[in-house]
């Protein structure tokens, strides 16, 4: 072969090549990293990275470290009110998680549900938390995302962490077993520092008990979700009416006003209009 034939064939054969990777992206289902708050629970993500598709839904078996249990599972901001979530523990700290729904379907990159832990019986340290190996009568493999026909698809996995315990060796806030999980040793993580570049500290995520390495995961501000449950209801309507009758709650975060100043009836009027979809 000519010399000069062999370069547009290796640029034709990377374009090729370059065009079947992204092609075939293979989805990775990935388990994040939490801490022990200072009321020993902890709130786990499951997301999902790598997407270029729509799923029906997913089915994944998680082993928690020992001695953690799961308090409640919750839809992340990748599923839809239309979705339905349930967990089983079948075998102690083994937990699998199904979230599906017959009618909608879920693409992009996020948080498809998270785990709120009870942590107080659970040793100090870092823990890794892993997907489950083994299949029983609640889960059809180690963990499977269906397409919108509901095949099973080809997922890698990565595993997550689980930081317990509130030693704190620098005094900078940060739980040794936090910074462990993320740093590699006890020391080497800023509270100042954004390790994720998602906009909110590493002190402010692990205050707000979001994951400190995943840029999906930050506190959202929604307006007029006064109950702060990542949802505008008929709740927060009741909330602010609540409130304009001058009748006492504890709940309401101020921070998400429609006024910015103060929670009226404008509140109760969007969270209505929202309710029936009449805003966006
Ligand atoms: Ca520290
Ligand atoms: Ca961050
Ligand atoms: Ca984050």
């Amino acid at each position: 072969m000519k010399i000069r034939y062999i370069f547009p064939i290796l640029l034709a054969c990377m374009f090729i090549f370059g065009l079947s990777l992204s092609a075939y992206a293979v989805p990775q289902l990935k388990i994040g990293v939490a801490a022990e708050n200072m009321d020993d629970s902890a709130r786990l993500n499951f997301g999902i990275a790598n997407n270029s598709a729509s799923y029906a839904g997913v089915n994944a078996k998680i082993e928690l470290p020992a001695y953690v249990s799961v308090k409640s599972v919750s839809k992340g901001n990748l599923l839809s009110s239309s979705f339905f979530t349930s967990h089983h523990s079948p075998e102690g700290n083994i937990i699998t998680v199904i979230a599906y729904s017959g009618t909608s379907a879920f693409s992009g990159n996020g948080t498809l549900f998270t785990l709120e832990l009870d942590t107080s019986a659970a040793s100090d340290g870092t823990h890794s938390v892993e997907f489950g190996e083994s299949s029983d009568t609640f889960v059809n493999s180690k963990c499977a995302l269906s397409d919108a026909g509901g095949n099973s698809l080809t997922l890698t996995q990565q595993s997550g962490y689980l930081a317990i315990g509130q030693t704190d060796s620098d005094s900078d806030g940060l739980p040794d077993a936090l910074e462990q999980a993320i740093a590699g040793n006890s020391t080497g993580l800023s509270p100042d520092a954004d390790y994720d570049g998602d906009g909110e500290d590493n002190w402010d995520e692990f205050q707000n008990m979001t994951d400190l390495t995943d840029a999906n995961s930050f506190l959202s501000m929604l307006a007029g979700d006064l109950n702060n449950d990542q949802l505008i209801t008929l709740a927060d309507t009741i909330i602010a009416l609540k409130i304009v009758a001058g009748i006492s709650i504890q709940v309401a975060t101020i921070d998400v006003a429609i006024s910015g100043e103060r929670i009226g009836l404008e509140d109760a009027v969007y969270a209505l209009q929202f309710v029936a979809n009449l805003t966006d």
